[in-house]
């Protein structure tokens, strides 16, 4: 019985995977809120003014500049679906988060940063967002559940927050960590998930110019369904690694455990790089549904970065780095 509790739900059929009692929640939630199932997800679809009660002070930041490095062959998914079709389990384990999602209190917002560095330091999202240039880079997005999206996301490169965070020699990890805060994400009270949500990549990973934190997307500040108000996105892993709503980033000595991970290391680890030829040991990762259009395509290695991330994993032992 354990097993099958720990098993991740996003392995079974979505009808099945939101239990009842989580479902139940969720429609009093939105009646109390007098939104209707149907009336919720026109509403999380409605762009800009339409939905934004807040005025965002970063506003002014976007659209930014375009990096023409990061250009794709496809097409965007159009923004209602992306914005609509979400993992984020603190809201629910099912795909339809978006209006749950909305009670994501994104200011004041701090990152705190610890650890191996020279300086323990806290920032402050607004700051923070100032002090590094804004960049839009089209990036694709493939989760293990074998969908794919293509986003614009804005934001800037890690490797600008890691030179601000000055770490030290002796840091191997950098170590990234959500809120946690159940009263204002019903899905941490859920006793199922180690939260808060964690995830890690290795000091060379942070290095590279693909890790990108995202503060932004469709020439906007980032919608809290996708992490708001900052998101970790490695495009060329597996989607579980891209944390969202980052509060807490660690430089370390030990590889991080991240939540998925602690929950079933048989099935998901450290490295998730994208491997069409490597299946998850349930299902294969052949091909993937391109979810806007609902069209099949085959998965590429490294899910079409290799020529900017394989060196990074040269000589290191195969089976491991493509779960
Ligand atoms: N904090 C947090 N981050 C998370 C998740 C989550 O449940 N909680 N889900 C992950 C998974 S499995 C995927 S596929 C992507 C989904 O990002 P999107 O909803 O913006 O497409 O976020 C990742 N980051
Ligand atoms: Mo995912």
């Amino acid at each position: 019985m354990v097993a099958i509790h720990r098993r991740p739900s996003w392995t079974i059929a979505e009808s099945l995977a939101t239990p009842e009692a989580a479902y139940l929640n969720r429609r009093s939630l939105l009646q109390a809120m007098g939104i209707t199932m149907a009336s919720a997800t026109a509403l999380a679809a409605l762009p800009g003014p339409a939905r934004a009660q807040e005025a965002d002070p970063t506003a002014d930041l976007y659209p930014a500049p375009k990096n023409d490095r990061y250009t794709l062959d496809r097409d965007l998914t159009p923004e209602e679906f992306n914005a609509n079709y979400n993992n984020f389990y603190e809201y629910g384990t099912q795909k339809e988060i978006a209006a749950a999602a909305q009670q994501l209190v994104v200011r004041p917002w701090e990152i705190a940063i610890d650890g191996l560095v020279e300086q323990p330091m806290t920032l402050a999202f607004d700051d923070l967002v100032r002090k590094i240039p804004l960049e839009t880079r089209l990036y694709r997005h493939r989760c293990v559940e074998a969908w794919s999206m293509t986003i614009p996301w804005a934001g800037f490169p890690l490797k600008s927050l890691v030179a601000l965070a000055k770490p030290l020699g002796s840091a191997k990890f950098v170590r990234f960590e959500t809120f946690l805060d159940p009263a204002m994400a019903p899905g941490q009270n859920s006793f199922l998930y180690p939260w808060p949500y964690v995830e890690g990549v290795t000091m060379a990973e942070a290095a590279n110019d693909l890790s990108f934190i995202a503060t932004g997307a469709y020439d906007k500040p980032i919608a809290k369904q996708h992490g708001a108000p900052l998101r970790l996105h490695l495009p060329w892993k597996y989607g579980f690694k891209s944390i969202k709503s980052i509060r807490r980033i660690s430089f370390v000595e030990e590889q991080p455990v991240g939540l998925w991970e602690a929950i079933q290391p048989s099935e998901y680890g450290f490295w998730a790089n994208v491997n069409p030829e490597v299946p998850h040991p349930r299902w294969s990762q052949a091909s993937e549904r391109v979810l806007h259009t609902g069209e099949r395509v085959p998965t590429l290695l490294f899910n079409g970065y290799a020529e900017e991330v394989a060196g990074l994993y040269a000589g290191m032992d195969a089976a491991k780095l493509y779960m």
